[in-house]
């Protein structure tokens, strides 16, 4: 990739002029004056030198949180401040969610420990895997961020970048890569994750006293060359799709990358722009949005071409409005044809046309594989991605187990599971011995629904949240295990994804089955996704309680069962049946749509 500091093309520069002559550090605009050319969070940005802020001074102060202002500068550092929703009686009681950045998901077995470890010492004693193979602690507290946070750089893991208006942790596969192209994938996917993170010697400052160390390279600009000052208009999302392989979800990306071989030889990608899925109830002008394909690129050009994308959306983003801000809102406003034009322009070239893109299929990774002489990983389901030892299923205790005995590779899926690499033949008895002795769910003994749930941590961290997810969504699928059982249908893989808000965090909208919040026991059923994810899914009923979600479910899934065609999927069904059809039949026959 080239070097952001230099031979940038001409653009448009960020605006640095506040409304009414107001000086950056005033508030923008009062209600009823002019209207802002940024919004309060751009300010932030802009004046906080390199995302310091007065990060430090409050870092030392005994207040149990920080001011407005750090509170949106620690997200660039890998930070959140929550409270626990639950208990708000006697007021907010203050922690932190911390997000380390793992490209690929993939770390070491002496990484997860550590991460294993602070979860004990600092957190609420859970790890939780997320939709973008990342790791978050919940539950830190103030006076435990700097330890934390130094932890888990010295274990060669960042958090800078994780969070914030920044290039988020890049996606691809976690499986172990064996092939040629696959290397050559991860290498490219690998670059252009630390090409793309900030620069700013603010994060090792504060928390790691002047030691820069991120993936053993160190950081030295003092001023931002791709970033600036006022990094970009909103959080930037990237994902690599292997060939086949759509686990990343890449058409939900600002940017996917479909990597296509001929034979075992890598010859480039599709790149496809504007994927998004965050969206407001009743707020026609936000919505998800599947990313448009704009060109094939080569092995060569890729890296460049992703970062004049990003800097297309850093100098032409809307940067007043956060809910307009996301590349999907530029793409959707100037057309695909318009924004090829200016990254042609940018680049200097013309983009080669699209690549015919083969079938590309969800892989879960689950159960044993083999990926050459004797190598094998393991892949098990993490139910809603959260390691935590509940009852009589001991997830973190059975890893633990077997992560201190074999000291695997691990990899965490986009998915929400897990997988352990570097396994002989030899080992998987004992391998599968520990985890039953720890009650850990095989792949065998789960059924396709609960394989492809997902759900949003929600309440009670999430400050958005209006509604349960993660802690609703086991019984959810209970219920819909007994109905699909009934009806012979427990091999169907179906996904089910869980959300206690609109934003998307479990990308519901691409689901055969999106369950949104949208009161506190009340939600949005979204049907017709595709587990490929090549297509969003449609409001099928607005305003369903919890207890009604799979009641509602019932007759559709008795008409799918009666009028499917031959390996018709669940969401195609509900799409060619067409739901007004649906919404009829069902109504006039609740329990036994069949009477048709
Ligand atoms: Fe997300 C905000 C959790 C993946 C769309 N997301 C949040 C916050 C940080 C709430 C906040 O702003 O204070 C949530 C923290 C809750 C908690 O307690 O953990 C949160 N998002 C998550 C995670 C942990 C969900 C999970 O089940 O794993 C995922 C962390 C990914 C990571 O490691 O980086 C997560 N969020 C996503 C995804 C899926 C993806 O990226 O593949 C989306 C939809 C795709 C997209 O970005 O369009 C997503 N999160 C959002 C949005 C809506 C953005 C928008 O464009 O409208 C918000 C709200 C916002 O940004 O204002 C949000
Ligand atoms: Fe929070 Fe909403 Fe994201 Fe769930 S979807 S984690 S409730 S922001």
């Amino acid at each position: 990739m080239s070097d952001p500091s230099i031979n940038r093309p001409a653009s448009a520069p960020v605006p640095v002029t506040l409304p009414g002559g107001l000086r950056p550090g005033k508030p923008a605009s009062p209600p009823g004056k002019v209207a802002p050319e940024r919004s309060g969070v751009e300010v932030i940005k802009t004046e906080s030198n390199g995302l310091r802020g007065r990060l430090a001074e409050e870092l030392a102060t005994d207040s149990d949180h920080f001011q407005e202002r750090e509170k949106q500068l620690i997200k660039f550092h890998g930070i959140y401040q929550q409270d626990d929703r639950d208990n708000r009686k006697g007021g907010k009681a203050y922690s932190f969610l911390i997000r380390s950045r793992i490209p690929g998901g993939r770390l070491t077995a002496e990484q997860y420990l550590v991460h294993e470890d602070l979860a004990d010492r600092f957190g609420n004693g859970t790890l939780r895997i997320t939709t973008r193979q990342d790791f978050q602690l919940h539950g830190i507290l103030k006076g435990n961020l700097k330890e934390t946070i130094r932890t888990v750089n010295e274990a060669l893991i960042t958090t800078l970048g994780a969070c914030g208006d920044v290039v988020r942790n890049v996606m691809y596969s976690p499986a172990p890569v064996a092939k040629p192209y696959e290397r050559e994938i991860e290498r490219i996917a690998l670059r252009i994750s630390d090409q793309l993170l900030p620069r700013t010697r603010a994060y090792h400052e504060i928390w790691i006293d002047g030691e820069p160390v991120v993936n053993g390279k160190e950081h030295v600009e003092p001023v931002d060359p791709l970033y600036r000052d006022a990094y970009l208009p909103r959080k930037f999302k990237i994902g690599v799709a292997y060939p086949g392989d759509n686990s990343i979800d890449v058409y939900t990306q600002d940017v996917g990358l479909i990597a296509l071989v001929e034979g075992d030889r890598l010859i480039g990608f599709n790149v496809l722009v504007g994927g998004g899925l965050g969206m407001t109830h009743k707020k026609p002008e936000t919505f998800p949005r599947l990313a448009d394909p704009v060109g094939f690129v080569t092995p060569e050009e890729v890296e460049r071409v992703v970062e004049e994308i990003v800097l297309i959306q850093r100098d032409h983003g809307d940067r007043v409005n956060r809910k307009n801000a996301r590349l999907k809102y530029l793409v959707h406003r100037w057309g695909i044809d318009r924004f090829r034009r200016e990254l042609e322009s940018r680049l200097g070239y013309a983009l080669k046309p699209v690549a015919p893109t083969p079938p590309l299929e969800l892989e879960l990774y689950l159960g044993w594989h083999t990926y050459g002489d004797d190598r094998w990983y393991l892949g098990l389901s993490v139910e809603n991605g959260r390691i935590q030892d509940a009852g009589e299923r001991r997830l973190k205790a059975g890893l633990n187990a077997v992560i201190r005995r074999f000291r695997p590779g691990i990899g965490l899926t986009p998915s929400q599971d897990i997988i352990l690499t570097g396994f002989r033949k030899a080992d998987q008895e004992a391998v599968e011995d520990i985890l039953r002795a720890y009650g850990v769910a095989l792949e065998s003994e789960l059924s396709s629904a609960r394989k492809y749930a997902m759900a949003c941590p929600a309440l009670p961290t999430c400050p958005l949240a209006i509604a349960e997810a993660e802690r609703v969504l086991p019984g959810v699928i209970d219920d819909l295990e007994r109905e699909l059982s009934a009806l012979g249908l427990d091999g169907e893989k179906l996904s089910v994804r869980m959300t206690g808000c609109p934003n998307g965090c479990a990308r519901p909208y691409v689901a055969d089955i999106g369950i949104v919040g949208r009161s506190l026991d009340q939600y949005t059923l979204f049907l017709g996704g595709r587990l490929d994810g090549t297509r969003l899914n449609r409001v099928y009923r607005d305003l369903v309680p919890l207890r009604d979600l799979v009641p509602t479910l019932r007759p559709i899934l008795n008409l799918f069962k009666q009028h499917r065609e031959a390996g018709e999927s669940f969401g195609d069904f509900c799409t060619r049946f067409g739901f007004e059809r649906l919404l009829s039949l069902t109504q006039e026959y609740p329990d036994h749509a069949q009477a048709i």
